[in-house]
């Protein structure tokens, strides 16, 4: 396991390189290149100029979140190729820059959906939350500005207005792709990639839903443990894995994480911890990552992740905004460091728990 925290790269990331450094444990970030959009190539000089300044830091680039999917490709548009060609030069230049892990989703239209980006909480700290009735409500087309108005004026990653700009347009291009079109466009991609991944070693850890549940009437295919599973036995090759996210699964309480950690074992390539507390039936709120602020078990949830010999990054996902400090949603600095150093405090905890155990075993 490497502790990591998520970094979003200078002009867009208030937090530095130099602060994520001095959370005990944490050595590596996970970044991505903003400013691309899906389905610009990467160039050379830019993923090594993000290396080296991660590098300089005293850090290591783990991995890449996100290297976005152009709509073509999830849609199987005609021209598709050119842009699954594009990528596949992507995770080329990333495989020789000696990266190895890259995050992705697949949801159409929207990334992470939330309706309240600054939800006040009890303790006076900030945090998202979703209310499945709001969304009920809400035109989708007024999304972007219901997330812009609350986003402290920073662009999120999953609501670039570029992007959402043509949103009549993305949801006619979703308008006839159902779960199982989806389900085999996403599949056609996997198989297209995987020869690169395996000359490069590149684990690609695709990101589940959030919500785990279709939003708006767009088709959600990465929402529990089956269709976990069936995407990994779709395309059976080990660089084929998962971003095991527990806020995302999590939001439907269903879905019982530890289980799904043993069961996907050896294909978990990357871990977000974070907690969720439930309030009613499709309503919930971000916690902070102790087990007893929340819904879930995070305990259970480190414990599994050890004793499945998980070895990839982890990073504390969303954290609240505390401290008064005016952070990304999500993304500010104290709160993560808090879960990065409880998260690091569970895993020793464990480690030293089962070393113990295997001593006495011994005798
Ligand atoms: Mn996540």
């Amino acid at each position: 396991m490497q502790m990591t925290m998520r970094w979003f790269g200078p002009g867009y990331d208030p937090v530095t390189l130099e602060q994520i450094r001095q959370v005990p444990g944490v050595t590596g970030v996970i970044s991505t290149l903003y400013n691309k959009q899906p389905g610009e190539v990467w160039e050379v000089q830019e993923i090594a100029a993000l290396k080296k300044a991660v590098e300089d830091a005293g850090l290591q680039l783990a991995g890449i979140e996100s290297v976005n999917i152009h709509d073509s490709i999830k849609t199987a548009a005609p021209d598709r190729e050119q842009y699954l060609d594009k990528y596949t030069l992507t995770l080329e230049r990333l495989g020789q820059a000696d990266i190895h892990l890259v995050c992705y989703n697949f949801m159409p239209v929207f990334d992470w959906t939330r309706t309240e980006l600054a939800k006040v909480r009890s303790d006076g700290s900030t945090t998202m939350a979703y209310d499945q009735s709001v969304i009920d409500t809400i035109d989708p087309h007024n999304m972007q500005a219901l997330i812009e108005r609350q986003a402290n004026g920073f662009t999120l990653a999953g609501w670039e207005p570029e992007r959402l700009a043509k949103l009549k347009d993305l949801f006619a291009l979703y308008n006839n792709i159902d779960e199982e079109r989806l389900f085999a466009n996403l599949s056609y991609f996997l198989m297209r990639i995987m020869p690169v991944c395996n000359k490069y070693d590149i684990n690609m850890a695709i990101h589940p839903d959030d919500p785990a549940w279709p939003v708006f009437g767009l088709p959600r295919i990465v929402t529990n443990k089956e269709k976990l599973l069936r995407l990994i036995r779709t395309v059976d090759d080990p660089h084929n894995g998962i971003t095991l996210c527990t806020g995302s699964l999590g939001t439907n309480p269903e879905n019982d994480i530890p289980d799904i950690i043993n069961t996907l074992k050896g294909r978990i390539h990357f871990a977000h911890i974070r907690n969720l507390l439930h309030t009613a039936p499709g309503r919930f709120e971000e916690a902070a990552h102790l087990s007893t602020d929340g819904s879930l078990d995070i305990f259970a949830i480190v414990e599994a992740l050890y004793t499945s010999d998980f070895d990839g990054p982890i990073r504390p996902d969303h954290g609240r905004n505390i401290w008064g400090e005016n952070g990304m949603p999500g993304y500010g600095l104290y709160d993560r460091a808090l879960g990065a150093a409880y998260l690091n405090g569970l895993w020793e905890a464990i480690k030293e728990i089962y070393s113990r155990k295997t001593r006495f075993t011994q005798y």
